[in-house]
Order: structure tokens, then C-alpha cells, then sequence
């Protein structure tokens, strides 16, 4: 089963930001989508939280030089 989360990311200042979230994020395993936005400094990912867990997809976020938290 998938989940679904929004967050909100900072840092990102080009569309190479972008890029670099989608396929850093994207390739990870048990991520089944994930889509960016720049002018809302945003993400939504589809994800198996059974595979990877919503906490270490933020750590690679953040590990990849943003800011990232889970809207609530
Ligand atoms: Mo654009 Mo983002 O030059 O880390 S790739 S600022």
C-alpha cells in the first residue's frame, strides 16, 4: 500500500533543485512518485512506507543539501 505525503521543502532555487529532488527521491526504493515544486517550495510523494519510511526519505532530502518537513 502507498502513502501519500506533502512536504515542504527549502533551499531550492533553480529548476536544477528540482531535478536533483525528483531523481535523488525518485529512485530511492519503495518511492513510487514524486513531483516538486519550486514556486511553492513543495513536494508530494507517493511512497511505501513499508519499504522506506517517510523519515529516511527526508533524511536524503536533507542529506542532499534542503530543508524538507512533512506538512501536517
Ligand atoms: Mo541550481 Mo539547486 O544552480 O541546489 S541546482 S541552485
Amino acid at each position: 500500500a502507498f502513502n501519500n505525503a506533502k512536504l515542504t521543502i527549502t533551499g531550492m532555487t533553480c529548476a536544477s533543485c528540482v531535478n536533483n529532488v525528483e531523481r535523488v527521491i525518485g529512485n530511492m526504493p519503495g518511492v513510487y512518485h514524486i513531483i516538486v515544486n519550486l514556486s511553492t517550495g513543495s513536494a508530494s510523494v507517493e511512497y511505501a512506507p513499508a519499504v522506506t519510511p517517510l523519515a529516511e526519505i527526508i533524511s536524503v532530502i536533507k542529506d542532499s543539501g534542503y530543508g524538507a518537513v512533512e506538512k501536517i
